[in-house]
């Protein structure tokens, strides 16, 4: 069997997904997704101009061998925009492999563990008043687990992303914001006075049963992020998300030692060398790497093995970067791992969405059902997708009042 040709295609309703079609000589497609937020055009070069002719002529069902190959073979090694370029390449031919089997993707790994996999939606506020409204939607809609960020007096748009402060319901996210990236501005003391409350008011109007999370965004010192943890422990919270900076591993120590809030970090990771001491010393609960910018399927499930030595449960990223096939990959993982912990899940079943990836996946009543159609379960509508192209975006930056550049 050989991959005898491939296109990338750069675009989508709201977000510049980077898609891979890989064809084979046995008529077998394969499909991956290579979007890195706001430097997709980046990845699609790696793929287009060195990747995929490289990949003609190779046998597709050799996927440990290809990854090996791009990974060993690309000297420079890690980096987002190469991991998320292999990725890309690997759902693809994992995707091709399930087809070939004629098997849903989770069979090749073992097959089911659970029926539906817990997935969060994101509530968010200007103000206390709108995330509670907020929060009650995301409830009514049948999910049990929210994460909350709530815009805090004096910096109403710090504390949580920008473009999903869009209202209280279902939402498609339009962040093209030109090349010039929009400017939050942070103030810690402020943060720090007001969210442990806020928090503790959704959990007081809520109940007990609601999963509640809550993401820092990596703006916290080691310090700072000790105190805010145990502040927050009569919440309950079900994680504290990237409390500190996530390249210093070992800033987790000392909230360790001061607070028992479930610790969630590793969206920005791109590889298990990123995380595997966070893991091994267990200073974390919930791995959150992706399948696309930390390499594909086969070293993302080298992570998720790693992890469920160490008490360690997955929490994927799923942020509405994401396009469905690699959200897809990601669900045929989570209902195959035995130490599955949440996925994060924004409404992406719009209709644009839907008409250029259509699939029979499934959210209902808070948990994902993963189709039993073989391969990914997720098409790509070739003809659908020349109605997008490529649209310049930058992710917020975050600056202190006096102007000095923070972390986002
Ligand atoms: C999350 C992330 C997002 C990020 C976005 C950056 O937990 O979903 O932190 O809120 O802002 O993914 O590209
Ligand atoms: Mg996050």
């Amino acid at each position: 069997m050989k991959i005898t040709g491939g296109q990338v295609y750069l675009g989508g309703p709201g977000k510049n997904y980077v898609t891979l079609r890989l064809e084979t000589d046995q008529g077998i497609v394969g499909l991956g997704d290579g979007t890195l937020n706001n430097r997709e055009s980046l990845t699609a070069a790696y793929l287009s101009d060195y990747i995929l002719p490289m990949l003609i002529g190779m046998d597709p069902r050799r996927s440990e061998d290809i990854w090996q190959f791009l990974y060993r073979g690309a000297y420079f090694r890690r980096g987002p925009i190469a991991m998320a370029a292999f990725g890309a390449v690997d759902i693809a031919l994992w995707d091709i492999k399930a087809k070939l089997a004629g098997l849903p993707l989770y069979e090749l790994f073992g097959g089911r563990s659970r029926d539906g996999c817990l997935v969060y939606a994101h509530a968010t506020g200007a103000d206390i008043g709108e995330l509670m409204d907020s929060v009650a939607y995301w409830q009514e809609c049948g999910y049990r687990a929210v994460r909350v960020q709530c815009g805090v007096p004096g910096m109403p748009t710090a504390g949580y992303a920008v473009p999903e402060a869009a209202g209280a319901g279902p939402h498609y996210i339009t962040d093209f914001s030109g090349i010039r990236p929009a400017v939050e501005i942070w103030d810690t003391d402020r943060y720090m006075r007001f969210m442990p409350d806020a928090l503790a008011r959704v959990r007081d109007r809520f109940g007990p049963e609601l999963k509640l999370l809550h993401d820092v965004h990596h703006r916290l010192t080691p310090r700072e992020a000790a105190v805010f943890a145990k502040s927050v422990e009569p919440v309950n919270l079900y994680w504290l998300e990237d409390p500190t900076p996530a390249e210093d591993q070992d800033a987790l120590r000392l909230l360790r030692h001061h607070s028992t809030v479930p610790v969630a970090i590793g969206e920005v990771f791109n590889s298990i060398w990123d995380c595997n001491r966070l893991i091994e010393e267990e200073l974390i609960d919930f791995i959150r790497v992706a399948v696309t910018y930390a390499g594909g399927i086969t070293h993302v499930k080298r992570i998720v093995d790693l992890a469920g030595l160490h008490h360690v449960r997955t929490g994927f990223h799923g942020a509405p970067s994401h396009s469905p096939i690699s959200m897809a990959a990601q669900a045929h993982l989570n209902v195959w791992a035995p130490n599955f912990g949440i996925q994060e899940y924004l409404v992406l079943g719009t209709p644009a969405c839907d008409a250029l990836f259509p699939s029979d996946h499934r959210l209902d009543d808070g948990l994902f059902h993963v189709s039993d159609a073989p391969g990914l379960g997720v098409d790509f509508d070739v003809a659908e997708a020349a109605r997008y192209e490529y649209v310049a975006g930058s992710h917020p930056v975050v600056r202190l009042e006096d102007g000095t550049m923070w972390n986002y």
